[in-house]
């Protein structure tokens, strides 16, 4: 995530193979996923950019932080284009082929912290997944007070609320719908195997 964050932006490449999420993120979606939906969202970015050359200053998280202090008629264009970047390198970072991945360390004591197990935290973060209603993401977050669970619509981005991520999950159809059809349930399952702890531990490190 320390890379490229600043215009011209450029379609940095996944930090593991395609098929490497396989059997449980298959490789065809990866392809689409990294190569063509965060490609027109970089694509659409830079365009706004070229033309609002003021704004090329801002990095991809000042954009989103700074997004009331943009003119409304760019402002949401900036809220898709840019957050559709962000979204998508925080939640291709977040997921690994790493095995036995559960939490350690500090987010570990966290997670215990406030929901008790490992288990108990999937399951309600499992719920809220499912409860994105259409397009949109759902976070594990650290706020002021400690983790947080919560959920975006279409390419809204957590910076805006003030608070940390720590780990994500899209839930667009297109991250699952050519292998799990309309099963969000079933993906999400398949995404717990894939999700990455250690840098959620890094990221948690960080703030
Ligand atoms: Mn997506």
């Amino acid at each position: 995530m320390m890379e490229n964050q600043y215009y011209p932006f450029v379609n940095t490449p996944l930090p593991y193979d395609y098929g490497a999420l396989e059997p449980f993120i298959d490789e065809k979606t990866m392809h689409l996923h990294h190569d063509r939906h965060l490609q027109t969202y970089i694509d659409n970015l830079n365009q706004i950019l070229e033309q609002n050359a003021w704004l090329q200053s801002y990095s991809l998280e000042e954009l989103l932080y700074n997004l009331n202090g943009i003119p409304e008629h760019q402002s949401e264009g900036i809220r898709r284009n840019a957050g559709g970047v962000y979204n998508h390198r925080f939640f291709f970072d977040t997921m690994s082929d790493r095995k036995n991945n559960e939490p350690k360390g500090m987010i570990k004591q966290e997670i215990d912290n406030t929901y008790g197990t490992f288990e108990n935290f999937k399951c309600i973060f499992k719920k809220a997944a499912l409860a994105v209603f259409g397009s949109g993401y759902a976070w594990l977050v650290k706020s002021g007070r400690g983790l947080n669970i919560i959920m975006t619509a279409n390419q809204d981005t957590p910076i805006e609320f003030g608070v940390y991520p720590i780990i994500a999950i899209d839930v667009w159809e297109h991250a699952y719908y050519l292998k799990h059809y309309n099963q969000r349930a079933a993906y999400i399952d398949n995404w717990f195997q894939v999700a990455d702890w250690e840098k959620a531990e890094e990221n948690l490190m960080r703030i």
